[in-house]
């Protein structure tokens, strides 16, 4: 495809309303945390759909756009997928884990039940697109797969959190069962499990915080 750009002007916004605005969106994001008690209250498709269309403008490598989103309510199929995870999850726990994995995990009150996964109203299983298959036997390549994918999910749990759902980012190994329960083809890889939902009415979260600006950043002026 050629070379051929369109003019892009977006509005310039003062230094006042970017500071509001990024205050506003710190507060909001600060707030955020990963969700394991859900509510069963239901929550329409279309918002789930619009966090997805954010999820899609994501920059990618060559704007290849490499991910597949599949998101779940029916419960039998839940059920399946909780099934698996849990029986992943349990080899991780009790056999595979290193013990100083599991003390990092000690503050976050973590185990292989994963009641989230059936009581959340929706799943959100995000897929790398790795290459596409081309009708004449041959493929085209992905690129930057793994950071594309991860920066559209990072839109996605924003917006979902914007909206005032919860999330859980899980990533049950392996997790293959999740493209055989989905019935995805071959060229999707499983990238993430996401349980998404209201916080139930008596959720709590682990007590942790965030790394302070000066652990995390550094300018170089
Ligand atoms: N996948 C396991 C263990 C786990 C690993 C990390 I790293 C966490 O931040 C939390 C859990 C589980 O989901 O329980």
């Amino acid at each position: 495809m050629p070379y051929e750009p369109l003019p892009y002007r977006p509005p310039r916004r003062s230094l006042e309303d970017a500071r509001r605005e990024l205050d506003e969106n710190f507060q909001i994001m600060a707030s955020r945390r990963s969700v394991r008690m859900f509510s069963s209250d239901p929550v329409p498709k279309d918002i789930i759909e619009t966090a997805i269309r954010i999820a899609g403008t994501a920059p990618s490598g060559a704007n290849r756009q490499p991910w597949q989103f599949v998101a779940i309510s029916n419960p039998e199929v839940k059920q399946r997928i909780r099934q698996a995870a849990e029986e992943a999850e349990q080899e991780f726990y009790l056999r595979k884990a290193p013990k100083e994995w599991l003390d990092a995990l000690e503050p976050l009150g973590t185990d292989f039940v994963k009641e989230h996964i059936t009581a959340a109203p929706w799943l959100i299983v995000v897929f790398r697109v790795d290459y596409v298959e081309l009708g004449d036997g041959g493929r085209s390549k992905n690129y930057y797969v793994p950071e594309s994918v991860g920066i559209a999910t990072g839109f996605l749990i924003q917006a979902l959190h914007r909206a005032g759902l919860a999330t859980l980012t899980h990533t049950p190994a392996p997790m293959t069962f999740l493209r055989e329960i989905c019935g995805r083809p071959l060229n999707e890889k499983p990238y993430l499990l996401m349980p998404v939902g209201y916080p139930a009415d008596d959720c709590t979260a682990p007590n942790v915080s965030r790394k302070a600006l000066a652990e995390i950043f550094e300018a170089i002026e």
